[in-house]
Formats: structure tokens, sequence, C-alpha cells
């Protein structure tokens, strides 16, 4: 089945944050760590038109931290753009988003020409322009596909509560706008994934992290994508995990041998098909196969 989830409320959240992206000093793109290509949004690249993003690759605890530090390396190529991680145990705060997004500022600003303003004739005006200038407050916008965490790093900038938070997609219904301090502002948004999720294979990986709503997916087509992924490119790790003596060649036969293993039967004795492929999705997304990133960042030369 193919994957595509936009609801109405992604559609406009989409047209809001296109709204107010002028008055956006910087945007701060939320990554998943463990498929940072999956969880880029193509439409933000549009709507961001050049302005100063800061990318955050989240869940970095979730993430095989070498290839997460060659993302690093892919990111920082990009001008006007810096790339960081952040993590359960290691989470981004105010001072680091504050000092990169006031160094992509100036970076962007040295790249204008900015006109110094005539003077007024009048000193105390302005220098008062001038402090009003220095002292301009800057707005940073949050943003990235549901469920990836955009809502917790903001209250850990925030040093508290203050968006509601939930390991399910959809959590923020509504752009929130909060003040950090005199000068910085920032601007949680509804997590959006775009109309026609094209490339299918990245949609299934998205499906798996838990980007996408359960009523939108069929578990079974995710289990059976993920578990022949996992066969190919991590069985040790498959194989440590289940205790099992040997795995299949096929992802259909590696969740029947795991559903026969764990009790995923129904009362008689065929396999419960929901039931173990739960269990493949359940583990993943709560990184029980250890650090585990499913994407590489393209050779580079
Ligand atoms: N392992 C791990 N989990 C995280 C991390 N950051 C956030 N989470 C979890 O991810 C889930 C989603 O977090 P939210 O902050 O609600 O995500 P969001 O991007 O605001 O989601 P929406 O508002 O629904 O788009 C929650 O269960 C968080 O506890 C992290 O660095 N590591
Ligand atoms: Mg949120």
């Amino acid at each position: 089945m193919a994957i595509s989830w936009y609801p109405g409320h992604m559609h406009k959240a989409n047209k809001e944050m296109a709204a107010i992206i002028k008055k956006i000093d910087v945007v701060v793109e939320v990554l998943d760590a463990r498929m940072p290509h999956a969880s880029s949004n193509p439409l933000l690249k549009e709507m961001r038109q050049g302005k100063p993003c800061l990318r955050i690759l989240n869940k970095a605890d979730l993430a095989d931290p070498a290839i997460t530090r060659q993302w690093l390396a892919w990111f920082n190529r990009e001008p006007l753009t810096m790339a960081t991680t952040s993590s359960k145990d290691n989470r981004i705060g105010a001072k680091d988003v504050v000092f990169l997004a006031g160094k992509l500022i100036r970076k962007a600003n040295a790249g204008k020409q900015i006109d110094k303003p005539a003077s007024s004739g009048n000193a105390d005006l302005d220098a008062l322009r001038a402090w009003k200038q220095e002292n301009k407050k800057q707005h940073i916008m949050i943003v990235g596909i549901p469920n990836v965490g955009k809502s917790t790093i903001m209250n850990q900038i925030l040093g508290k509560k203050i968006a509601r938070t939930g390991n399910e997609p959809a959590v923020t219904k509504g752009q929130q706008r909060v003040r950090l301090n005199d000068n910085w502002y920032l601007v949680d948004t509804p997590g959006v994934l775009w109309p026609r999720l094209e490339d299918q294979d990245a949609a299934y990986r998205l499906a798996l992290s838990g980007a996408i709503r359960n009523t939108a997916i069929e578990f079974t087509d995710v289990a059976l994508f993920s578990a022949q992924l996992l066969l190919e490119q991590f069985p040790h790790q498959l194989q440590q995990r289940y205790d099992l003596p040997s795995l299949p060649a096929t992802g259909e036969g590696f969740l029947q041998q795991l559903a026969q293993a764990r009790g995923c039967l129904r009362k008689d004795g065929d396999i419960d098909w929901n039931k173990v492929s739960e269990l493949l999705i359940h583990d993943y997304r709560a990184g029980r196969f250890g650090p585990m990133t499913l994407e590489r960042p393209p050779l580079q030369d």
C-alpha cells in the first residue's frame, strides 16, 4: 500500500508557516538523526528561500554516532546553514541555539549590502536608531516532520514545559510563539509532511520512525519492509535482540520466525501478523536494537 499522509491541518500549517517566514530570522529544522534524508521536508527548502537555517539532528541517541558525524559534515557544506545534534541525554539548550543562530544572522548580514540610514541630524535619535538595530528582536521558527522532537527542543530551550509533547505525530496543532528573552522569540510549529511522498522507501522509513499516524499505515506492510531492511543492513543486531539461532532470507520468513519465538500467535495457532508487526516496529522506535542509522549521506569527493 502506498503511504501518504497529508491531512488538512498540515496544509493549513504549511500555509501559516509560509505566511510568517518573512518575519523569521533563522529557521531551525529538526531532522531525525536516524534518517536525515527521509525527514528533510522538500517544501521547506522552497519556503526558506535561502534564509539562515540551523539543522538539528535530533534523537541522536538512537543513531550511529559515526554516521551522524558524516551527516553533519554533509549538511555543513551548504552555505548559510549549520548543523548540530541533540539527544535525550544531551539536549541542545538556549545558549547553543542563540549562539549558532546569532552566528548565522551575522553571516547572512555580512553578505548583504546594508545601507546605513542617513543621519537625522539629531545625535540622540541616531543613537536610539543604532541601539534599536543592534537590539532588534530576532525570531526563530522551529520546523520539521511530525514527532521528530520539535516541541521537546523548544521546551529545553525555554527551560520549562510550555509546549505539549508526546510520542505520536500531530501533537502540536498550531503555531506557538514564545519569548525567550529581550531579543529572541521562538515559534513552535505543527509537524508537517508534504502532499506527495514520492520516494516510497523513504516514506516507509518515516512510518517506521513514528512520523506517520498509525491509522494511515498498514502495520504489517511497514513491518515487512522494515524486516527486509534490517535483515539486509543489520543482521547481527536483529539476531542478538531476538536471540535467534539463524536468520531467514526474507522479511516474511523473519516475521514468521519471530512470531513463533515470541508467541505472537492466534488461538488457532496461526501467526498474528499484527502483533508481530507491532513488536518489531515498537522495538525499533524504542531503540532496542541499539543505535541504528538507516541512511547515509551521499559520497563526498
Ligand atoms: N530518544 C529520543 N526521543 C526523543 C528525543 N527528543 C524527543 N523525543 C521524543 O519524541 C517524541 C516526540 O516529541 P515531540 O517534541 O512531541 O515532537 P514534535 O516534533 O513536537 O511532534 P508534533 O508536534 O507531533 O509534530 C516524544 O516522545 C519525545 O519524548 C531525543 O532526543 N531522543
Ligand atoms: Mg510538537
